[in-house]
C-alpha cells in the first residue's frame, strides 16, 4: 500500500500530503477489500505473498482527516493578511477581481475564493490583457472600478497595452500586483514592479506592512475615481499577503469618497444667471463621469426646455440620442448661451455662442471640464481644459458634482413668468428633435441599404437586420464600431449610459472581445440586460480565450463576428502605400489578411463551449440565426455568430 505523506507545511504555508493521502488511500482500500475476499484468502493460503492487513480504526481516522497528528495544528494559518486585503477591497465596493492565475498573489485569490466568497467573485482570464481590458469594459459600462489582478513581472508585461489603452480612455482600473521574493521563480520579482508601467498608471504603491496595504488598497480607488480617472496599481508583496494577523487589532476604515472639485459658488451663480437668462441656451453633454451625471445633465435641460447636443455616438455616459431635447434646436433662432459638460477640452461648449454682441461680463459661453490626464512619455491626448476669454468661461472641475448647485440655482433664479417662455421653447427644440432623428434615422436606413443582397454580407445588413430584434430590449453595445463601418451607434438608440461603450482609448486592438466580458459583468449583475458585440476578426485573435471566459461564468453575451478575414484596416493602409509608390495592389494581401485556412470562428465558439452559428454568407440567413441566438442569450448564456463580411 502506498502510504500517504504525513501533512506538513511548506515554505509557502500549504499543507502537503493529506489531499493527496486521502485519495490515495480510498483507491488502495478498495484494492484491499477486493484481495480480503473469500477467493483471494484461499489463493493467500495456497502460497501468494501475504496482503497487508486493513488500516485500523485509529489509522483510518488519522489519514482521513477526523483525527489529526499531534503535530499539525488544524488550521496553519488562522486570519491571513490576504483576508484583511479582502476586507479593503469590499470596503470600497469591489465586486469582481479578475486573474490569470499566478503564485505571487496566491494568498490573496485564496482569500477571495474562500474567505471573499460571498461579496467578491473571482473571474477567470485566460491572458492578463484580457483582465484589465474587461475590467476597462466594466468601468464604463458601471462608472466605476473592477480589480485586475495581476502576477509579478509577466502578468504585468502581458497587460500592458491593455493598461495603455484605459489611460488613454481615462478609465479606473484598481491593479493589484503580486510580489513574492520567495515565490518559485526570482524571474517574477522586481525592486520596482509598477516601473513597468508607470508611464501610464496614475499612481502606484508598493506598500511595506498590512496596514499600509489597506490604506493604500482605499487610497487607490479613491486615486483612480477621482479626476482625471485612471487606472492605478498596489503591488502587494507576498508576506504581506500571507502574515498571521489573528491576536492583533486591525479594522478597517470606512471608506469615504471624497467630495469631487465643483465649480466655485460664483461661477455657479454666473452659469445659472446666464442659463435663465438666455433666450435660447444650448447645453452640450460630453462623457459624465457616472450614470448620475447623466441624470442630472437630463435634469437641467428639462427645468431649461434646452437645445442640447451628445456625445452619445461617441461613447459611454452620454445624454440619451433620443431625448426629446437632444437636436440643434429651431433653424435661424440663435443660441445666445453654451454650456459644455465635459465636453472635451478647447471649450467646445462654446462653439455656437456666437449670438449677438454680449454687453460687458456677460457669459456666451462656459465649459465645465474635469482635468487632463497627464503623461510625460506618451501621447495620451493631454489637450488641457482649453482657456478663458471674458465673455467664455473654462471651469476646470468635475462637471457631475457641479451640476447639483447649478440645478439649485437655476430652480431659485427662474422667475414663474419665465416658466410659460420655457414650455414654449421645449415645445418647439421637441419638434425639431424629432424632426432632426427622423433624418438621422432615414440617412442611418440608407446607408445601412448599400450592398443589401451581396455576399460577404454587408456591414448594414448585418446591424440593420439586428435591430428589430434587441430594440425593445435592454442593451448595452460593447465594442468599438467605427471598424465596423459605424453603423450601431447610427442605427440603434444609444439613450443609456451604457447602450455604446465606444472605442478602445489608445488604439490598441486585442480591446473589444475582452471589454466585452466586463460589460457581460456589468449586465448580468444587473439582471435583464443583454450585451451586443459585434466583433471584428482581428480584434479576437488577439486574446479568443475570452470565449471561454463568457461561457464559463456564463455572461449574456450576442457576439456577432464581423469576419472579413483579415486586418482590413491594414489592407487599407497598404494599398495606399502601394498606390503612392505606383507599384500595384495586388499583394497586400501578405501579411494583412486572414485566409487560406480560413478561421472557422462557430467551431471556435464551441471549442470554448459556447452555442455557436455560421459561418453565415446568405444574409437572408442571418435573422433567423440571431434569433436563435437570442434566445440562448436571453437564457443567460453567450452565443456566437460567425458573419462572412465586407471588409467594411
Ligand atoms: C495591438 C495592436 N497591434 C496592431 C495594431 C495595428 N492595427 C490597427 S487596425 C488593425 C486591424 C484590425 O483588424 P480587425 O480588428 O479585424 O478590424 P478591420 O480593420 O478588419 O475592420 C491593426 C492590426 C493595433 N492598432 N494594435
Amino acid at each position: 500500500m502506498a502510504k500517504s505523506r504525513k501533512g506538513s507545511v511548506d515554505r509557502r504555508g500549504f499543507l502537503k500530503g493529506a489531499a493527496a493521502g486521502v485519495a490515495g488511500l480510498a483507491s488502495n482500500i478498495s484494492n484491499l477489500r477486493a484481495q480480503q475476499t473469500p477467493t483471494a484468502g484461499a489463493q493467500q493460503g495456497a502460497g501468494t505473498a501475504a496482503t497487508p492487513p486493513l488500516p485500523t480504526p485509529a489509522q483510518l481516522a488519522r489519514e482521513t482527516g477526523a483525527a489529526r497528528p499531534p503535530d499539525i495544528p488544524p488550521r496553519t494559518v488562522v486570519r491571513p493578511g490576504s483576508d484583511l486585503v479582502v476586507d479593503a477591497l469590499k470596503s470600497v465596493g469591489i465586486q469582481f477581481v479578475m486573474a490569470n492565475p499566478g503564485s505571487s498573489f496566491e494568498g490573496l485569490q485564496e482569500s477571495i475564493v474562500n474567505y471573499g466568497k460571498n461579496d467578491i467573485e473571482l473571474i477567470t482570464a485566460l491572458h492578463e490583457e484580457s483582465a484589465v481590458a474587461a475590467a476597462h469594459g466594466y468601468a464604463k459600462a458601471e462608472g466605476k472600478p473592477m480589480v485586475a489582478l495581476l502576477h509579478g513581472t509577466i502578468g504585468i508585461q502581458h497587460a500592458a497595452m491593455a493598461i495603455y489603452n484605459a489611460y488613454c480612455d481615462s478609465v479606473p482600473i484598481l491593479m493589484i500586483a503580486g510580489l513574492d521574493f520567495d515565490g518559485p521563480v526570482a524571474a517574477h520579482n522586481a525592486t520596482d514592479m509598477a516601473a513597468l508601467v508607470r508611464g501610464y498608471t496614475k499612481w502606484d504603491d508598493q506598500p511595506r506592512s498590512l496596514d499600509q496595504a489597506i490604506t493604500s488598497i482605499q487610497r487607490a480607488y479613491q486615486i483612480a475615481t477621482t479626476p482625471p480617472t485612471a487606472p492605478v496599481m498596489v503591488t502587494l508583496t507576498g508576506d504581506i499577503q500571507k502574515e498571521e494577523t489573528a491576536g492583533r487589532n486591525i479594522s478597517i476604515p470606512q471608506y469615504r469618497p471624497p467630495q469631487l472639485l465643483a465649480a466655485d459658488y460664483l461661477a455657479t451663480k454666473r452659469i445659472a444667471k446666464a442659463l435663465v437668462d438666455a433666450q435660447n441656451p444650448r447645453i452640450n453633454v460630453g462623457r459624465m463621469r457616472t450614470a448620475r451625471g447623466v441624470q442630472l445633465a437630463i435634469e437641467l435641460v428639462e427645468l431649461l426646455g434646452a437645445q442640447t447636443g451628445s456625445s452619445a455616438s461617441g461613447g459611454p455616459m452620454s445624454f440619451p440620442m433620443s431625448h426629446r431635447m437632444r437636436g440643434s434646436g429651431v433653424n435661424g433662432v440663435p443660441v445666445d448661451f453654451t454650456l459644455g459638460l465635459e465636453t472635451g477640452a478647447g471649450g467646445q461648449g462654446g462653439t455656437r455662442g456666437e449670438a449677438g454682441a454680449p454687453g460687458a461680463g456677460a457669459l456666451i459661453s462656459a465649459t465645465i471640464q474635469g482635468p487632463a490626464l497627464m503623461a510625460m512619455n506618451f501621447n495620451v491626448g493631454n489637450r488641457g481644459v482649453g482657456v478663458s476669454t471674458p465673455n467664455s468661461v473654462v471651469i476646470e472641475a468635475d462637471a457631475e458634482s457641479s451640476l447639483p448647485g447649478i440645478i439649485e440655482e437655476v430652480k431659485t433664479l427662474l422667475p414663474a413668468d419665465k416658466r410659460r417662455l420655457i414650455a414654449d421653447r421645449a415645445r418647439r427644440n421637441e419638434e425639431a428633435h424629432s424632426e432632426q432623428r427622423a433624418q438621422e434615422w432615414a440617412q442611418a436606413v440608407e446607408a445601412a441599404r448599400r450592398g443589401w443582397n451581396s455576399s460577404p454580407v454587408s456591414l448594414g445588413r448585418l446591424h440593420a437586420e439586428l435591430w428589430p430584434l434587441i430594440k425593445n430590449e435592454d442593451v448595452c453595445v460593447s465594442g468599438p464600431a467605427l471598424f465596423s463601418g459605424g453603423h450601431a451607434p447610427r442605427l440603434f438608440n444609444m439613450d443609456k449610459p451604457y447602450s455604446y461603450l465606444g472605442g478602445q482609448g489608445g488604439g490598441g486592438m486585442g480591446y473589444g472581445a475582452p471589454a466585452t466580458v466586463g460589460a457581460g459583468l456589468a449586465a448580468k449583475k444587473a439582471g435583464g440586460r443583454i450585451v451586443i458585440n459585434i466583433q471584428t476578426d482581428g480584434d479576437l485573435n488577439y486574446a479568443p480565450g475570452v470565449l471561454w471566459t463568457m461561457a464559463h461564468h456564463k455572461l449574456p453575451v450576442l457576439t456577432i463576428m464581423h469576419n472579413n478575414r483579415g486586418w482590413h484596416q491594414e489592407v487599407m493602409f497598404l494599398q495606399f502605400m502601394a498606390g503612392v509608390r505606383n507599384r500595384g495592389t495586388d499583394r497586400m494581401h501578405i501579411g494583412t489578411t486572414l485566409k487560406d485556412p480560413d478561421i472557422d470562428y462557430a467551431k471556435l465558439a464551441e471549442a470554448y463551449g459556447m452555442y455557436s452559428e455560421g459561418p453565415i454568407t446568405d444574409p437572408n440567413d442571418l435573422a433567423a440565426a440571431y434569433k436563435r441566438a437570442l434566445d440562448i442569450v436571453k437564457r443567460g448564456e453567450p452565443a456566437l455568430v460567425d458573419v462572412v463580411t465586407q471588409p467594411r
